[in-house]
């Protein structure tokens, strides 16, 4: 394993819990706003996760509905129409406070920028909404903390396609064992894998127990040091939360581990 140079971050899921009470409150919002009878519980929108990007999302539940246009330009108008107003819904949200960082990330981004470890971001959200979530939690200034931004519309194709991890390798300048993916969800570990970036999961509200393949080590969250394959020792460690040195060790040791729960 190469020095670390880089960590790169997963939004939704692991900077922040931003679906449940973020992105599915927002579509229905949208869905209101637009008269529309639809309505995601927390149940089907854990289903719909699975397809990655709100736009897709929107348009493989429309397969299943009987009221939305039948013509296929209506239909693309339409989810233009409510992904737009989801977003600007979703921004709402996030300045009103609703989706706080998840614990331990704030704390990982300080101890990059202090070490001069760079950061960058792959995420097939827009990039509004990357914006809202990272201005709010970080200020005016917050692109100056990342090295590299790679949203979805910034790709061809989204996650689980490797493109957004290769870009910002490209970006970079830099090998894929010189990074380190933090992910929460089976395709966005398969993107990472897909460009041979090793891969350190935090599980997540909707990918709890979803099954996890070949990542590097596999734990509730980056702010305790409890709970993780492989084991931290539990006492040490900087503050009793993971840090850069136990993911640099965890690079060196390279073993990989996968998750069936
Ligand atoms: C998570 C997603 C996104 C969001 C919605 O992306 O799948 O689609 O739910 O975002 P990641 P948009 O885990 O890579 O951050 O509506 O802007 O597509």
């Amino acid at each position: 394993m190469a020095k670390l140079e880089a960590v790169l971050w997963d939004v939704d899921g692991v900077i922040a819990e931003s679906e449940r009470d973020g992105h599915r409150v927002a579509f229905n919002l949208a869905f209101e706003a637009c008269a529309l009878p639809w309505r995601w519980d927390e149940a089907r929108y854990g289903e719909l996760l699975r397809i990655t990007g709100g736009r897709e999302r929107l348009r493989h539940d429309m397969k299943s509905r009987s009221d939305a246009p039948v013509l296929a330009d209506q239909r693309e108008a339409l989810v233009r129409e409510v992904h737009a107003k989801k977003n600007a819904f979703y921004a709402a949200l996030v300045q009103a406070g609703k989706i706080p960082l998840r614990e331990g990330v704030l704390e990982l981004m300080h101890e990059c920028r202090s070490r001069g470890v760079r950061m960058g971001i792959a995420t097939t959200t827009s990039r509004s909404n990357v914006q809202a979530l990272m201005q709010t939690h970080l200020g005016a200034a917050w692109e100056d903390w990342f090295a590299a931004v790679v949203c979805g519309e910034d790709v061809r194709s989204k996650k689980p396609d490797p493109e957004v991890y290769l870009r910002l390798l490209s970006t970079l300048g830099i090998g894929p064992l010189q990074a380190v993916a933090i992910e929460d969800s089976p395709g966005g570990v398969a993107a990472a894998r897909a460009a041979d970036i090793p891969v350190v999961v935090t599980r997540s509200d909707y990918f709890a127990d979803a099954a996890i393949e070949s990542a590097i080590a596999i734990g509730p969250g980056l702010h305790q040091r409890s709970g993780w394959r492989p084991s931290l020792r539990i006492a040490g460690g900087v503050s009793g939360r993971v840090g850069l040195d136990d993911i640099e060790a965890w690079c060196a040791q390279m073993d990989t581990v996968s998750d069936h729960p």
